[in-house]
């Protein structure tokens, strides 16, 4: 009997190769039905269309994904508290012939394979909309999506409520499988980092920095960079979403590498900040230090109910505090104002995951500790970001392997 649950487990788990690798069938039902329960209405979400372009691969909506799993193109999930239904368009054998097989509603194992009880074609949206429109007093839709502006226009009298703000709050508290994914993004993340501090030294591009670090996730098997990789080298290191990673490194210079991978859907968001030459400065090591101290204190300061930014106690003050009360930059002026950015945000599908900073934090919670101070006047630019979720008594750091210890940085970078 056992045996034969496990069996036709993996027989479910092996035919579904558009399951991402990690999170289960089951868990992506169990996030359905803790949503559907505190709807007060219709939810419609339509997924991503297969992208017309050829720079970019088909990527599944984040919202999507999280209550599927499921990445074929052009599907419509409808959700009540009463049912949920996965609508999918009928196969294109045009298409095919580029893009692959794709499953179509009228495939006997659909429901297996998508874990919906109920699939129906696309062509059958609007009229199943129309009918549970009847008992639903609000339409959930994601802001800003045009296709479900269209399907609203059908029912004008009904409110309209806010789908992305309601997965939010599932999607800002991870559940255990979700923490392991982010952790392996995280330990490939930390290999890169190693990796790209081996072959940092002056002489060398930015972009071959960037090129080894990628390279390790990518040989990994991770799918994507969680963001545009992120290699500046001396003036390049006071912006901060600096990423065309194409200036020569110079001795004496600071270089802010902000890499992460995405691996199995889960992303991870990584800084640190190292001598090009392999040795910093004085001025370098005092400002890399009040960076350091600012983040050791926000980190000491994780637990339930902290706040991450809001108006008076958070962990972002404690940062800025700890900055602006340290060190002084060349007119005798406190730093605070170099630290110009938030001190973190969430992540997990997204390396921007959904979440309300001023939300007291919970256990589970994923987010980015990175404080940093950017002095163009000195060329100098310093950001140093952990990952790290939230527990029951305080947090972990899921990147804790990569050093941020000045003496343990300079044993390792250019050698
Ligand atoms: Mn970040």
């Amino acid at each position: 009997m056992r045996l034969a649950f496990v069996l036709a487990l993996l027989g479910v788990m092996s035919g579904t190769a558009t399951m991402a690798a990690g999170i289960t069938p089951q868990e992506y039902r169990q996030r359905r039905a803790e949503l559907r329960k505190s709807l007060d209405g219709v939810m419609i979400l339509f997924g991503a269309e297969e992208p017309d372009d050829l720079h970019t691969s088909f990527f599944q909506e984040s919202n999507f994904l999280y209550l599927s799993g499921w990445r074929e193109p052009g599907a419509v999930m409808l959700l009540t508290q009463q049912t949920e239904i996965l609508f999918m368009p009928y196969r294109d054998l045009r298409m095919e012939l580029y893009t692959g097989r794709k499953l179509g509603p009228d495939d006997p194992d659909a429901p297996k394979l998508s874990g919906f009880d109920r699939v129906m074609p696309k062509s059958a949206l609007e009229s199943a909309f129309l009918k549970v429109l009847e008992t639903a007093p609000r339409v959930y839709l994601i802001p800003g999506d045009l296709r479900g502006q269209k399907l609203k226009s059908l029912a004008v009298f009904h409110d309209e409520a806010d789908a992305a703000q309601a997965i939010a709050r599932l999607r800002m508290v991870k559940s255990s499988a979700e923490i392991e994914l982010i952790a392996k993004s995280t330990d490939a993340t930390v290999a890169a980092h190693l990796a790209g501090w081996k072959k940092t030294r002056p002489g060398v591009w930015e972009y071959e920095i960037a090129a080894t670090m990628t390279n390790v996730y990518f040989e990994r098997g991770c799918e994507r960079n969680a963001y545009a990789p992120i290699v500046g080298s001396g003036p390049n290191s006071v912006i901060l979403h600096y990423a065309a990673n194409h200036r020569r490194l110079d001795s004496g210079e600071t270089v802010v590498a902000d890499v992460g991978a995405e691996c199995s859907d889960y992303a991870t968001d990584v800084t640190r900040t190292v001598p090009a030459g392999g040795k910093f400065t004085p001025r370098q090591r005092e400002l890399y230090d009040i960076v350091l101290g600012a983040q050791k204190a926000a980190i000491a300061a994780i637990r339930p109910g902290v706040r991450l930014r809001a108006d008076g106690a958070s962990l972002h003050q404690i940062a800025y505090d700890y900055i602006n009360s340290h060190g002084h930059d060349l007119h005798g002026q406190p730093l605070g104002k170099y630290f110009v950015h938030g001190l973190g945000h969430y992540v997990g599908l997204e390396v921007h995951d959904p979440g309300d900073p001023a939300a007291p934090l919970k256990t589970g919670t994923v987010i980015t500790i990175e404080p940093g101070i950017y002095i163009p006047e000195e060329n100098i630019g310093i950001r140093i970001e952990d990952i790290v979720v939230v527990t029951e008594t305080g947090c972990k750091v899921l990147s804790a392997a990569l050093p941020r210890e000045i003496g343990d940085i300079e044993k390792l970078v250019g050698k």
